[in-house]
């Protein structure tokens, strides 16, 4: 990666907002590809997934890396567009109904947007009928669910029923997390994957849109 592309990724990494912008815009005016940039970016934010991983950084780091990272995203966008760069995948993300928690599931959305991934998020409380309207819009590839409670956890099952009887279970895979979600509780109710963490859903994320 050329020097000043490394700089903007270390200044990600560090949460450097203004001076990532500063880089991000000084690598436009000198000319290279959006998608160099692009990929500086990500460099940043998958170096800080993996320190996240290893409890190297914890959320508020995270927060702000990603904050810097969604202001280089801006500055390049437009060019991305013009140019026609496609996200990796299409991905919905959403906390179950009845449950509030959101910050776990906004960290899942920054690393997913930090590996190239386009994510609409609908937010909390989000109903199966919410869920099942957003895929026959948006036709995305995954559908992700955060739930923190576990009285909540059920609704996630009530989301892939939903799914089934629309007919729509083969066309996305589904991917859950939150504290008290397990890899068992994923294969009881019929998902594709259980993670752990954010820096983990991002890349299973991929690894299930490219394989
Ligand atoms: Co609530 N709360 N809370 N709470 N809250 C917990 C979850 C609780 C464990 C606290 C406790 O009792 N010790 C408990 C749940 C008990 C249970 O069900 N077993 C609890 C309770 C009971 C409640 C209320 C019912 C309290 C009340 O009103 N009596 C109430 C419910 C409201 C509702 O949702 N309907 C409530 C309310 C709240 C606040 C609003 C005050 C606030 C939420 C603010 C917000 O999110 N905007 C809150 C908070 C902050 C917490 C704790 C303290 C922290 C949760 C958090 O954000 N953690 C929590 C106790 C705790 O965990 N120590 C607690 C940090 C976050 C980064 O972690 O979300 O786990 P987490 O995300 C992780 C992974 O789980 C994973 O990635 C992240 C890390 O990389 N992950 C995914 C998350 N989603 C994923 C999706 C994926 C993959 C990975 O794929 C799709």
């Amino acid at each position: 990666m050329n020097e000043l592309l490394q700089n903007m990724s270390e200044k990600l990494q560090k949460g450097k907002m203004p001076e990532v912008v500063a880089l991000t815009e000084q690598a436009v005016s000198e000319g290279l590809d959006p998608s160099d940039i692009l990929n500086g970016l990500l460099d940043g934010m998958g170096v800080i997934g993996e320190k996240f991983k290893r409890n190297e950084v914890f959320v508020p780091e995270v927060l702000i890396a990603a904050r810097a990272m969604n202001a280089g995203l801006d500055v390049i966008k437009p060019l991305l567009e013009e140019q026609g760069v496609e996200p990796v995948g299409k991905v919905i993300i959403g906390t179950v109904k009845g449950d509030l928690h959101d910050i776990g599931k906004n960290l899942v959305r920054m690393m997913m947007v930090g590996a190239g991934l386009e994510v609409i998020d609908l937010g909390v409380d989000v109903s199966p009928e919410k869920y099942i309207a957003a895929v026959e819009e948006n036709n995305p590839d995954i559908i992700a669910m955060s739930a923190l409670l576990t009285t909540t956890m059920p609704n996630m099952k009530a989301v892939i029923d939903a799914l089934e009887e629309k007919g729509l279970r083969d066309k996305v895979k589904v991917m859950i997390g939150g504290a008290p979600v397990t890899d068992n509780f994923a294969q009881e109710i019929g998902a594709d994957r259980y993670t752990v963490d954010a820096a983990s859903a991002a890349e299973v994320a991929k690894e299930l849109i490219l394989n």
